[in-house]
Formats: structure tokens, C-alpha cells, sequence
């Protein structure tokens, strides 16, 4: 298991499936946990004392400490992915994770931006991963492909 990928509710789950997505594509092996700061501080502590996973990604909404009390504990990597919850549009969660204090960094995607929590957490693992870092250069590589057929397309439809 290389990443583990934690959030602080059920509720979080729909934008966790990005992530989930990225890392199997990737083929990257990982865990999904429900685990929370607040209401089960003790079971995050628990969980984290034993987790073997290179990189987290903690997915959390509102007043979301689930990444920086991850960051607290761990000298590994941690992906902060903020979560739009019912108000605020996802600012508070996304204010919540990126403040850190100095000395305890999170890297922290954009709202929702779960398919690039997942990317992020390979792009760490291929740093000592050949096979991960050539899978990469070929993504890279797909999705410039497809912007310059968009604007091959673009092109096309202006000329008529
Ligand atoms: C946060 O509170 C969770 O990460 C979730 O985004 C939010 C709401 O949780 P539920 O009330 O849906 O369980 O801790």
C-alpha cells in the first residue's frame, strides 16, 4: 500500500472518487479510510502510528483539520483536498487546509480538484518509480495531444 487515502466523512466520498480513479489507473496501490479529527481523533492517531503509506491524501470539508492534524503526525507527504460542503462554496475548507503554520506544510489542491490530489501523489511516488514517472511522461503527453486536436477542431470550425 502506497497511498493512503483518508477523509472525514462518508459524506466525502463522491469528490474522494477522483483520487481513487487516478491511483488505480496509475495502478498505484492505496487504501480508502473514513477517519475524522474531530470525531475520531483517537482512531486517526491510532491509524497513522501503523500506516505504512508513502503519501496521504486527506479529504476533508468545513472546518477541515483532517490534513494538518495528518501533517501534525507524519514527516511523509500530505495532500490536502478541500471539499465543497453545504455553505461557503468550499472556501472555508479550502482556508481551513492551506493555512498551515510554518513547519507543518500540506500541499493543497484546488476545491474538489480530486482527479489532481491523485495525480500529485503519483508525481511524489515517481520521483523513485521509473515506471510511474514513464506512465506519466505518457499522460503528460495524451492530454497535450487532445488540447492541440480541440484546437485543430477550433481552427476548422472558424475557417467555415
Ligand atoms: C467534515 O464535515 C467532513 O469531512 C465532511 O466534509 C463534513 C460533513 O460531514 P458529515 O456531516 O456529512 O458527516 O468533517
Amino acid at each position: 500500500m502506497k497511498v493512503a487515502v483518508l477523509m472525514g466523512s462518508d459524506s466525502d466520498l463522491e469528490t474522494v472518487q477522483g483520487t481513487l480513479d487516478v491511483l488505480k489507473e496509475f495502478g498505484v496501490p492505496c487504501e480508502a479510510r473514513v477517519l475524522s479529527a474531530h470525531r475520531t481523533p483517537r482512531e486517526l492517531r491510532a491509524y497513522l502510528e501503523k500506516c505504512p503509506a508513502q503519501v496521504f491524501v486527506a479529504a476533508a470539508g468545513g472546518a477541515a483539520h483532517l490534513a494538518g492534524v495528518i501533517a501534525a503526525e507524519t514527516i511523509r507527504p500530505v495532500i490536502a483536498l478541500p471539499v465543497q460542503g453545504k455553505s461557503l462554496n468550499g472556501l472555508d475548507s479550502l482556508l481551513s487546509m492551506v493555512q498551515m503554520p510554518p513547519g507543518v506544510p500540506v500541499a493543497c489542491v484546488g476545491v474538489g480538484a480530486s482527479r489532481n490530489a491523485g495525480l500529485l501523489a503519483v508525481q511524489i511516488l515517481a520521483l523513485s518509480d521509473p515506471s510511474l514517472s514513464a506512465a506519466l511522461e505518457k499522460f503528460k503527453q495524451a492530454q497535450a495531444e487532445g488540447v492541440i486536436r480541440k484546437d485543430s477542431a477550433l481552427q476548422q470550425k472558424l475557417k467555415k
